[in-house]
């Protein structure tokens, strides 16, 4: 694999930008996909002082704070910007809200006139708390740990904005995007415009490497998933490369399967970022043709044990080694007991071959 130049500067100081860049390491980096929330004590106090879940994402002090805990407890080698997947429809105009413990709810938009109602007039004005919120963590983080932005790809963003919140088989999405394959389009161009600004104000406030969460990828048959899954993530690594070529960015097209090869060199990225359906053989294989990031069940990280330690050794012995980095297939539920990820990180930062 070609290796990538490193920004000088960061030579040697951020493991992440090292295991990005393909160069050879000591370690595999590692941190946790969800790793602030509901299963740390010190987040659940901190929503509750922030009273709702939007006043939490959007106020920098509280949404700062909830991206540096995990740090605080466990020596991970990034954080991760604390923020919602669906901020940006509500950058665009579309109402969103929170019911106590659960996913976001929205409006739905069905149609093409629903979309022609969504903007970008406010769109930064909403969410540059997002943007403080990166700015501050920057500020307080060691020079050592990269800090991640992240957006939702406009294939995931549009199932929650179409949908009206969280689904499991997408029915709405599909039957807009398969009957008005133009209506729908212009959604999903609106999408690319916008994920794409959000990015780069994140990049331009301090994140260091960019993730574009594409959770719901795996709804989409072959029918559909250049034009609505690779496409949009293309021309979105194409906007943040031309304007920042060494800002690293890892894809998570969740559940794709076979998809999974060839999609890094599909849609431009640095890495992708491997769900837990991925077999170890294949992402060995994957690992030869780019950065992979992934993949123990979240489940395992409930169970804690000798179950964990042993799935843990059996993923480091198989892909450990540059063009690796540490993380679950998902994110941590909130049942994981706290012990089980210091035993974890534990494991992975005294690792050896
Ligand atoms: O530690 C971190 O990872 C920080 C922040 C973070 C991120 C990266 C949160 C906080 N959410 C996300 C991304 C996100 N949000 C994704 C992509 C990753 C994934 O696939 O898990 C998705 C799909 C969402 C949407 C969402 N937000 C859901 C799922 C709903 C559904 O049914 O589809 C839920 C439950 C939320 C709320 C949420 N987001 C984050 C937290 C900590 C919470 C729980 C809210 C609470 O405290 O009550």
């Amino acid at each position: 694999m070609h290796k990538k130049p490193l920004v000088r500067s960061q030579v040697g100081e951020k493991l992440m930008l090292t295991a990005l860049a393909g160069q050879p390491y000591e370690r595999p980096p590692i941190w946790l996909m969800r790793q602030a929330g509901r299963y740390l004590p010190e987040y659940r106090d901190l929503r509750a002082e922030a009273g709702s879940f939007l006043n939490l994402c959007l106020t920098p002090g509280f949404a700062a704070e909830a991206t540096l805990q995990p740090l605080r407890r466990f020596p991970l080698d990034a954080a991760i910007l604390f923020a919602d997947l669906p901020l940006p429809a509500l950058a665009l105009g579309q109402d969103l809200s929170y019911r106590d413990g659960e996913g976001p709810v929205l409006p739905p938009i069905r149609d093409r006139v629903g979309v022609s109602k969504l903007h970008m007039a406010r769109f930064h004005e909403v969410l540059a708390p997002v943007y403080e919120t990166v700015r501050l963590v920057r500020q307080k983080l060691p020079p050592d740990r990269a800090l991640i932005g992240f957006a939702g790809a406009p294939w995931t963003l549009a199932t929650y904005m179409v949908e009206g919140g969280g689904s499991t088989d997408h029915a709405h999405t599909k039957r807009f995007a398969y009957g008005d394959p133009a209506g729908f389009s212009a959604l999903i161009d609106l999408l690319v415009e916008a994920t794409g600004d959000y990015l780069i104000a994140q990049i331009e406030a301090g994140a260091d490497i960019v993730q574009i969460f594409d959770s719901w990828a795996s709804s989409l048959p072959d029918y559909g998933f250049s034009r609505w899954c690779l496409d949009p993530i293309r021309k979105i690594t194409a906007r943040i490369k031309a304007a920042y070529p060494l800002v690293p960015i890892i894809a998570f097209p969740r559940g794709i399967g076979f998809f999974y090869e060839g999609f890094a060199a599909a849609t431009g990225v640095d890495a992708v970022s491997l769900d837990t359906g991925v077999s170890l053989a294949a992402a060995a294989k994957l690992k030869e043709e780019t950065v992979i990031q992934g993949n123990l069940d979240p489940q395992l990280l409930v169970t804690g044990g000798r179950a964990m330690k042993e799935a843990t050794d059996q993923i480091m012995a198989r892909l450990s080694g540059e063009n690796y980095i540490f993380n679950l297939g998902h994110g941590i539920v909130p049942q994981t007991p706290v012990e089980h990820v210091t035993a974890l990180v534990s494991q992975i930062l005294t690792w050896r071959k």
